[in-house]
């Protein structure tokens, strides 16, 4: 295996970072893969209770390489439909259906399917100079990854046509002035501060982070009488949950909870 995506193991949670700056971090087939392996691997480590994807250098992500995997062979044009089913969209389904809380720390362009990944992230906080690119409009291409999904649930379908249909970039602070992202934050604070959220979500009930989730998700389609259901369901797990008591015996007791996960 490469070392196109860096793990740090921390106390509670693990940061992965795309790893080829000098490509603004593009994506290609072995790097999917490799970043597949290492979502897999945080996934099975019980210690592992919150993930943080960033990039190395100044980008975070400028999407698909514009490579070997999208250039026409002997055979004609790329399967990019296949492509993006094995490998794009295979990132995206298991950052949704992890049950750990995944920040995005944008630290430069996310462009494409980088910009996907980043808003897949249930807290996305973006260093001030980063942007979001749609880039796909630029090259011929229609979002995926999730994009189309992404950007009319977050910003809206008027925002998120104008930026699918002219691939205009956006800064970080107008991205959070639209509700794209969680947070911009100045540069040089953004590890300090990705690192914090990291270590507060790990010290958080990990069994309600991961029925938010499966909560939102549903969010997303559900009528509001299906979505009642599904609330009153997940409320009756936490509540047999052994993070519910302590937390009340903590409340209590007037004293901060230690959540056991
Ligand atoms: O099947 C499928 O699903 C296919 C998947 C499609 C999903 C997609 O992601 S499609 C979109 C693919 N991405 C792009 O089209 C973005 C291409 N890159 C850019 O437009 C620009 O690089 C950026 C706007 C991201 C950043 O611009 P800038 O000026 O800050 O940097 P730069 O100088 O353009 O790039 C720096 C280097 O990275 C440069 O290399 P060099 O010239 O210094 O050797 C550039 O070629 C390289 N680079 C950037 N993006 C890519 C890339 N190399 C290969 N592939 C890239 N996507």
């Amino acid at each position: 295996m490469t070392d196109e995506v860096l793990v740090e193991r921390h106390d509670g949670w693990r940061k992965l970072t795309l790893n080829r700056p000098a490509k603004l971090n593009a994506i290609n087939i072995p790097m999917l893969d490799q970043l597949l392996a290492t979502l897999d691997a945080a996934e099975a480590d019980t210690a592992c209770r919150a993930l943080v994807l960033t990039g190395a250098g100044r980008g975070f992500c400028a999407g698909q390489e514009l490579g070997a995997d999208v250039t026409p062979g002997p055979n004609g044009p790329p399967d990019l439909q296949a492509l993006a089913d094995r490998h794009h969209h295979e990132v995206v389904r298991r950052i949704r259906a992890s049950r750990l809380p995944f920040i995005c720390s944008v630290n430069g362009v996310a462009a494409g399917a980088g910009a996907s990944f980043a808003l897949a992230g249930d807290i996305v906080l973006a260093g001030r100079s980063a942007t979001f690119v749609q880039a796909f409009i630029r090259i011929g291409l229609v979002p995926d990854s999730g994009a189309s999904f992404f950007l009319t649930h977050l910003v809206g379908d008027a925002r998120a046509r104008g930026l699918a249909l002219l691939g205009d970039a956006i800064d970080a602070e107008t991205a959070e002035r639209w509700g794209m992202i969680w947070k911009a934050v100045d540069d040089l604070a953004l590890e300090a501060e990705t690192a914090a959220m990291a270590v507060r979500l790990a010290k958080a009930p990990a069994e309600a982070l991961a029925a938010i989730k499966v909560m939102f998700a549903g969010a997303a389609e559900n009528s509001l009488h299906a979505q009642l259901d599904l609330e009153a369901r997940l409320q009756g797990d936490a509540g047999r949950s052994a993070d519910f008591a302590e937390g009340v015996r903590a409340f209590q007791e007037k004293r901060a909870p230690r959540f056991g996960g």
